[in-house]
């Protein structure tokens, strides 16, 4: 039985094209600066981000910590969402390793921080306080729903960290997924940060890998503390080969999975029991929460749809994370529906 994997979009294979360049790609040890793929892939990511340079890190983790500590010494702080990713899935590295204090004020349902919340959040200059000095965004915002911060938004705060003398990165792991939801180039919405850190390896389908961007200076930076996290990669170009082909292939694509997300969300809405929250999506991730009739746990559920060849992420007691990519076609949501209704409905 071939598995239907809606867990993440992480999950998602490399294509045959990808497969294919990286057999064939042009290696040499990138700790050197000398594999040309990398070169290749880091110039590419920053031309289509509007920034003077790339980072090739192994995975979106290190984007953001690498890309945090470049701007934040031990004992300053960033502002960051109670929802955002690296608050709550990153293993705390940023205090941990780089002893960056946190101050988390509340997303909103769209992702966004309040300007007012950021605002009073800042810290005024006294020996009792860390030093402010990044705020970190997230767009699409994961926990929120895959909820999209608007180019209008991410400026108005890029307009405000300036004004405070504080830098911003965007953790933009998913930012094509933005931009086509939003139509604007990714380097719209990547405009108003000093730094971003984009995904290859969730919706783009390469096998790992993520890419940090900003000006020279500051990429520069992060190549040390790349180095320092263990990042240092060799031959790493038989990775960048394939995300040359996710840059060149995969972003112009996000409008299926955006419409496979939307058809999934229309079909589960109908089942009795069944709450879109957010009540659709906004890009490839569905949530959704189960109600009364029904008196199934996620796990429960979850179980019993794995049973049937479709898997799910499990995000709370009743609630699920659904999230399209690449390989999940049109038959594929239908399958999905039809087992959710079929588990559900019993
Ligand atoms: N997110 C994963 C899980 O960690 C939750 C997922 O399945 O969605 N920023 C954002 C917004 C992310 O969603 C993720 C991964 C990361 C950063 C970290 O990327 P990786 O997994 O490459 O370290």
């Amino acid at each position: 039985m071939q598995t239907i994997d809606l867990r993440s979009d992480t999950v998602s294979l490399p294509t045959p094209e990808m497969r294919r360049r990286m057999a064939e790609a042009e290696l040499g040890d990138d700790v050197y600066g000398e594999d040309p793929t990398v070169n290749q892939l880091q110039a590419e990511a920053a031309r289509m981000l509007g920034k003077e340079a790339g980072l090739f890190v192994p995975s979106g983790t290190m984007g953001n910590l690498a890309g945090i500590l470049a701007h934040c010494g031990r004992g300053d702080e960033v502002i960051l969402g109670t929802k955002s990713h690296t608050f709550l899935y990153e293993a705390g590295g940023i205090s941990a390793l780089g002893g960056v204090h946190s101050c988390q004020i509340p997303n909103q349902a769209d992702g966004s921080l309040l300007l007012e919340d950021i605002v009073s959040a800042i810290r005024a200059p006294d020996d009792h306080h860390p030093i402010t000095r990044l705020i970190s965004l997230e767009n699409t915002h994961n926990r929120c729903g895959g909820v999209v911060l608007s180019p209008e938004y991410t400026r108005q705060v890029g307009e405000l960290a300036r004004q405070h003398g504080l830098k911003l990165h965007l953790d933009g792991a998913r930012l094509f997924n933005a931009a086509v939801a939003c139509g604007v180039p990714a380097a719209e919405l990547a405009a108003p940060a000093d730094s971003v850190t984009i995904c290859l390896s969730k919706g783009l389908c390469a096998p790992a890998g993520s890419i940090l961007c900003g000006s020279q200076e500051y990429i520069q930076k992060a190549h040390r503390l790349r180095k320092m996290l263990g990042g240092g990669m060799r031959q790493v170009g038989v990775l960048a080969a394939a995300g040359l082909v996710a840059l060149e292939q995969m972003t112009g694509r996000l409008a299926e999975d955006h419409a496979r997300a939307a058809r999934l969300a229309d079909g589960l809405s109908q089942i009795p029991g069944v709450r879109l929250n957010p009540s659709r999506p906004s890009t490839n991730m569905v949530f959704l929460d189960l109600e009364a009739p029904i008196s199934l746990t996620a796990a429960e559920a979850a179980e019993r749809l794995k049973a049937r060849g479709v898997q799910t992420g499990v995000v709370g007691p009743r609630r699920f994370r659904l999230v399209t990519h690449y390989w999940i076609d049109d038959a594929a949501v239908e399958q999905a529906v039809a087992a959710f209704r079929e588990i559900l409905q019993k």
